[in-house]
């Protein structure tokens, strides 16, 4: 039975041409085929098939214009099936009917509480230390007790809960705390113990302690500007150490890996242990911080300079946090669009209290719980100091951290104090104790570690009777033996086995440490602590005896490693371990495989001229995607990342067409249902929108980017950002992401000072490529065409996705439609657009006087009309240029003139703007939509007379006709500025120049637009 294909609804859009015919008659298509790509001005969209079957006929051609209910083609459907038109549409009139039925039934079945009214009291009577009526709270406490005991925690816990809502209900909004006492969260009776052997781990962790020291000291004996953080990993050092020893599972043949998060400042821990396991050796120990010559180990944890080791740059603090949120996020979208396989793996990441205050440390945790990554646990090691001083010193970081993130959503663990504390908790009878752990401030627990066990029986323990009388048994030296949890190995266990079961949220583990634990008077819990990294010899021989370390005093002056034998209980019981977890952590490796780019083929209508159709790069480029989609290898490697704007994008087609990933699918009808670019959520949809958010969204592309590595699969992320919101408000992320060696585009759309017209000074962006030319290995480019536009990105796909540089794009796009030559025959064109710029056109009538012309972005537009008009109107000859990328022309001038500088005495070599440019007439004038510095960048390398223009200063809303006049990179500057360099260049006489700032009105009086 033939059945009717129509043009469905497409939202605003009324005559809309059809730009490309995805069918033949004759041809079987199933259901969802795009068979036909149709194009308003802002956007492009393929019309998939509703129904199975062979063509029969098509009734529309390329160039029509059509509009919803208009027939498309005829299918000879091929079942039963009924076409979209036949489909009943949903009621939803009818839906909401019935649920508002079913509701009211709920409603009526509920018992009805009976509502008390009663006077409330307007003031809140305070007596006691709170409590007004202490027998009443007893007899709560008690049923509370009765009930915990026969059934259970749950039980209370849901007891609690309506009692709290019911209070609510009665008026009583008083914010129920989200903390709990300042004790751990795993009581005794319920902590899972370590099979491990304690007595080794103790040994192994004193060695790994005291060669981190020793590196640190060692390096700034030799040169003391190194620098280096001894105090960081001495209070991380268990947390670590337990994680290594049981949880940290590797990357092998059978198993993707856990992906570990280390605090950046901690990093000489880490080189400690990979000594202990052989990974590094006493040469490499020794070049820590010093990296010129090869082998150096670094500072911090930095891929690009330790590629096979380390795989999370995290020493700029709150990036780390951020990054590991989005990278548990994005594992599980690989998970959901079975890209991987769920293999139950987890991200950790380890984070300092004094890191926590940065924003980015907690402003993407809603996302982690919203989106139950029950894959992420954070370590937040709280020695409660940061680098000055206390985090906190007047109230207690744990607590507000607790609050935060359980205010959040996540599973809190918090590991305040150690084993020894326990029985003393137990015979807590009265509550003083917890009591006065609850009152105690952080400045005063950090004080108390920095003197003695006298000091804490007085100013702790002697704040009550009853404390003071809990402890009258104990010496002080057994009070300064009580641990902190996060040094006691069986409580950090405890946390983390707990953390790693846990199902449904992401997990933080809050562990109270002492900052320098260990480094007596000169560093344990003192402020100066972040900054010692030298010890004198009583310190270091205090720290040998502290940790047992078997070294003579002699070793200890000489500050020589310690290293046990490869056949020693230690070295075997370290290696043991890790190969019971799979191997080393960290290391990084990958095993992915290139994808294959697409035929060259596949960009040919790029290639052509689009006639009198305009159409902006933005749209060409969203074209290019949508082409790039039908290519079988790079398809479901797309990562399409947007914060917020696929409309402004025109992107809204990838809605539906591949869908937004949401872990939960779609729980609810768009309002758009009935629209071909419908709002579809899906589990496994492909397109990541990530909200209002630059910083998260830059955190997935450098998650995708880097899927190489720690997925072991290629993917390709395209994040498509208003340009001004790029580098400038993510720019510390973007050196991340080039130093995680992330390969992806980003795309700086609506771009240029004065293309983005409307949007006024805080949206023109007048310098985002000056910020991408400060990052080595991304490559920057500003096209004018949709053919160049083409030829970079396929370029862009063959260098990182199948030949593997490592290197990442950053490729402006613009919003000013226009219409699209064909790209030039001339061979050298493509090559010209790779390397940065190709003669466009040419005015060759005269045979006077010439100009050379070098525009980038839209400006050149304004520049090839500026050469017609002197062409015509003053017969002056010119060559335009297409500039691609001022910052690729520069960084090959820098490297050839690097070369004949050192290589004085052979030939010099030539840059490729001299090779364009050499040969040339007249003088160069150059312009783009940016700063003039952006084509300033090549001045050195041009022998010639060299000026530019650009859009110095702040942007603001007008037209762009008025910006470009303001801004002074319009046609008539361009000719008025021409006239006056060739004036100046005594090729013409100055008349003319004087001339055209009459004719163009041109106020000469005017002020830099930098001073308005
Ligand atoms: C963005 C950023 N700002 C500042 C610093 C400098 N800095 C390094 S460590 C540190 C203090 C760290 O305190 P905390 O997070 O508590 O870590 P701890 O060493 O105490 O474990 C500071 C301010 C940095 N590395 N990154
Ligand atoms: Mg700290």
């Amino acid at each position: 039975m033939t059945e009717k294909l129509l043009v469905p609804d497409i939202g605003d859009f009324e005559n809309v041409e059809v730009i490309e015919l995805l069918v033949k008659e004759g041809q079987e298509i199933k259901k969802n085929d795009p068979v036909v790509t149709i194009e308003s001005d802002k956007s492009s969209v393929e019309i998939p098939s509703t129904i199975s079957g062979k063509i029969e006929s098509i009734k529309v051609e390329v160039g029509d214009k059509v509009s919803k209910g208009d027939l498309l083609l005829n299918i000879l459907s091929s079942n039963q099936e009924m076409s979209l038109s036949k489909v009943i549409p949903k009621d939803t009139e009818n839906l909401i009917a019935e649920a508002e039925n079913s509701l009211k039934k709920t409603q009526k079945e509920k018992p009805q509480t009976k509502i008390i009214e009663k006077e409330k009291s307007q003031i809140i009577q305070v007596l006691k230390e709170g409590d007004i009526d202490p027998l009443e709270t007893n007899e709560w406490l008690e049923s509370l007790s009765a009930v915990i005991n026969q059934d259970g925690n749950q039980r209370a816990h849901y007891l609690i809960k309506e009692l709290i809502n019911k209070a609510y209900m009665e008026g009583a909004n008083i914010p129920y705390t989200q903390n709990t006492p300042y004790i751990n969260t795993i009581p005794v009776n319920n902590e899972k113990k370590s099979n491990g052997d304690q007595n080794i781990e103790r040994r192994i962790r004193s060695l790994i302690r005291w060669n981190a020291a020793a590196m640190v000291v060692r390096a700034n004996k030799k040169f003391p500007e190194l620098g280096g953080h001894i105090g960081t990993f001495a209070s991380a050092a268990t947390l670590y150490d337990v994680g290594m020893n049981h949880f940290w599972r590797a990357k092998n043949n059978n198993f993707g890996g856990d992906l570990i998060y280390f605090q950046g400042h901690s990093a000489p821990g880490m080189y400690a242990r990979a000594f202990l396991e052989g990974r590094l050796n006493e040469k490499q120990l020794d070049s820590f911080r010093q990296e010129v010559n090869p082998g150096g180990l670094s500072s911090y944890p930095h891929p690009w300079l330790m590629p096979n080791f380390w795989q999370f740059p995290t020493v700029s603090m709150g990036l780390g946090p951020m990054l590991a949120i989005y990278q548990a996020r994005y594992m599980k979208y690989l998970i959901n669009r079975g890209l991987i396989k769920d293999e139950g793996r987890k991200v950790w990441a380890f984070l300092g209290d004094g890191e926590m205050d940065e924003p980015e440390s907690l402003g993407a945790i809603g996302l982690a719980a919203r989106e139950k990554l029950d894959n992420l646990i954070f370590v937040v090691n709280c020695n409660l100091q940061r680098l000055d001083g206390p985090v906190r010193g007047n109230g207690k970081i744990i607590q507000e951290l607790e609050g935060i993130f359980r205010g959040a959503g996540w599973n809190v663990i918090k590991v305040i104090w150690g084993s020894y504390w326990d029985s003393l908790l137990a015979n807590d009878k009265t509550g003083h104790l917890v009591k006065t752990m609850n009152e105690t401030v952080d400045g005063e627990y950090q004080a108390m570690k920095a003197r003695d066990g006298a000091y804490v029986r007085e100013k702790f323990f002697g704040k009550y009777p009853e404390t003071k009388e809990l402890v009258s048994s104990l010496s002080d030296k057994d009070i300064w033996r009580l641990n902190r949890g996060g040094h006691d190995p069986h409580k950090v266990f405890a946390a983390y086995d707990k953390a790693s079961k846990n199902i449904g949220s992401p997990t933080v583990v809050i562990a109270k440490t002492i900052k320098g634990y260990g480094m007596g008077k000169t560093g344990e819990s003192v402020n100066t602590t972040h900054q010692t990294k030298k010890l004198d010899i009583d310190d270091l021989m205090y720290y040998r005896d502290r940790f047992d370390v078997p070294l003579t005093d002699k070793q200890v002056q000489n500050i020589e490693y310690y290293k046990p034998d490869q056949n020693s209980s230690e070295i075997k019981y370290i290696k043991e371990r890790r190969l019971q977890l799979g191997g080393f952590i960290p290391e990084r490796t990958t095993y992915a495989k290139p994808i294959k780019a697409p035929p060259k083929n596949i960009f040919d209508n790029m290639k052509e001229s689009t006639g009198k159709k305009e159409m902006s790069t933005t749209m060409a480029l969203v074209r290019m995607l949508t082409n790039l989609l039908r290519d079988k290898n790079v398809a479901p490697r797309l990562v399409p990342i947007i914060p917020d704007e696929a409309r402004t994008f025109g992107m809204e087609g990838f809605f539906q067409k591949i869908g937004i990933y949401a872990h939960e699918g779609q729980k609810y009808e768009p309002e758009d249902s009935a629209q071909l670019s419908s709002y579809r959520e899906e589990k496994s949809g492909q397109v990541l929108e990530e909200g209002i958010n630059e910083a998260g969204a830059m955190s997935s592309w450098i998650a995708a980017g880097t899927s190489y590595t720690n997925h072991d699969i290629e993917m390709i992320p395209i994040y498509l950002f208003y340009s001004m919101f790029g580098f400038q408000r993510i720019g510390d992320l973007a050196w991340a992401g080039a130093d995680s060696q992330s390969r992806g585009f980003l795309i700086g759309a609506t771009a240029g000072r004065t293309t983005l017209a409307g949007e006024g000074l805080q949206h023109q962006d007048g310098h985002s490529h000056l910020l991408a030319s400060t990052i080595p290995n991304c490559i920057s480019y500003d096209p004018t065409f949709h053919y160049e536009l083409a030829v970079i990105f396929r370029d862009g796909l063959k260098r990182m996705h199948e030949k593997k540089e490592n290197i990442f794009y950053y490729i402006t796009t613009m919003n000013e439609n226009y219409p699209h030559p064909d790209m030039p025959k001339d061979k050298s064109c493509e090559e010209g657009i790779l390397k940065g710029m190709y003669k466009i056109r040419e005015f060759n009538k005269y045979k006077k006087t010439k100009i050379q012309f070098l525009g980038s972005g839209t400006i050149l537009r304004e520049m090839i009309a500026g050469a017609e008009i002197l062409q015509n109107e003053y017969q002056i000859d010119s060559e335009v240029w297409s500039v691609t990328s001022f910052n690729e022309l520069r960084r090959d001038g820098l490297e050839i003139e690097r070369y004949n500088l050192l290589n004085p005495d052979k030939e010099a070599k030539k840059s490729y703007v001299e090779k364009c440019l050499g040969k040339t007439e007249g003088p160069i004038l150059a312009a783009s939509d940016y700063m003039r510095m952006n084509s300033d960048q090549i001045r050195p390398y041009v022998n010639k007379s060299f000026y530019s223009l650009g859009t110095d200063g702040f942007g603001r809303s007008d037209t762009r006709k008025n910006l470009r006049r303001f801004f002074e990179v319009d046609k008539e500057h361009v000719v008025t500025y021409g006239l006056s360099v060739l004036a100046k260049e005594q090729l013409i006489a100055s008349k003319y120049a004087k001339e055209a700032i009459e004719k163009y009105k041109i106020d000469i009086n005017k002020p830099m637009p930098t001073k308005l």
